[in-house]
């Protein structure tokens, strides 16, 4: 059963079944063997996110001193990234009603003291297509607010298996991820052990990047 936690943002719990959560946990880790995992940077300063990354699909999102921008290859490895998992691309097709593949699987890992603060996703050009969201492992708190920073929030818990669409009024809104919670529940984690910590999350975000024209994304924060 969906819920609309705000104009345009769904949340589907438990949309993928335990046998899907496994497969897509299979097929995360055989990409993670092909494009490792890296530690993202703030801009300017270089501090590293406590949530390390790595993606899927023609496109990819990377973050350096340099800025965040979408890149088609691995930032180490200097690789194409590997293809969309299936699962996920399944997911896509039954919930964003957009009449396009995403171009981006962005791959989030949280060891369970990872978080990520408060933040927009705006480095995409086309801010009509929805961002999809499924999430295995561990549950965090995932808080969500307005157009702007200072909006109040409110907060939900996102567990192993479910969904989020975040499209039309709420494309653009504030939200992060407070903290992660323990639970029995490890079946996810299994084909994921050799890249995540007991007690860990995988959070997968599908994107669309290029506008109509195919024009790409704005990069965040340029160099000069
Ligand atoms: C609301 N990921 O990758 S998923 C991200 O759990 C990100 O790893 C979180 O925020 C995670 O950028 C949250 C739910 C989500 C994803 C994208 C959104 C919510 C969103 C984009 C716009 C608004
Ligand atoms: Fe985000």
């Amino acid at each position: 059963m969906a819920t609309e936690l705000a104009p345009g943002l769904i949340h589907h719990p438990g949309f993928l079944d335990p046998a899907a959560r496994l497969r897509l946990a299979e097929q995360v880790a055989a990409i993670l063997e092909a494009a490792p995992p890296f530690a993202p940077r703030m801009p300017r300063t270089g501090k590293p996110f406590s949530v390390r990354m790595s993606n899927a699909g023609p496109l990819g999102w990377v973050s350096d001193r340099n800025g965040y921008r979408y890149q088609a290859t691995h930032p180490e490895t200097g690789r194409p990234w590997p293809a969309i998992p299936p699962t996920a691309l399944a997911a896509w097709e039954a919930l964003a009603r957009y009449p396009a593949l995403p171009e981006a699987c962005l791959i989030n890992l949280y060891d369970p003291a990872a978080r990520m603060g408060l933040h927009q996703d705006r480095d995409e050009a086309d801010f009509s297509a929805p961002v999809v969201s499924l999430s295995v492992g561990a549950p965090a708190l995932f808080r969500y607010g307005g157009l702007h920073r200072t909006d109040p929030t409110r907060s939900v818990r996102l567990l192993a298996g479910d969904a989020v669409v975040i499209g039309g009024a709420s494309r653009l809104i504030f939200h992060g991820i407070d903290r992660l919670y323990r639970s029995a529940d490890q079946l996810v984690e299994l084909p994921l052990t050799r890249f995540l910590p007991a007690g860990g999350r995988c959070n997968l975000t599908l994107r669309r990047v290029s506008d109509r024209t195919g024009r790409p994304g704005e990069p965040g924060l340029p160099i000069s």
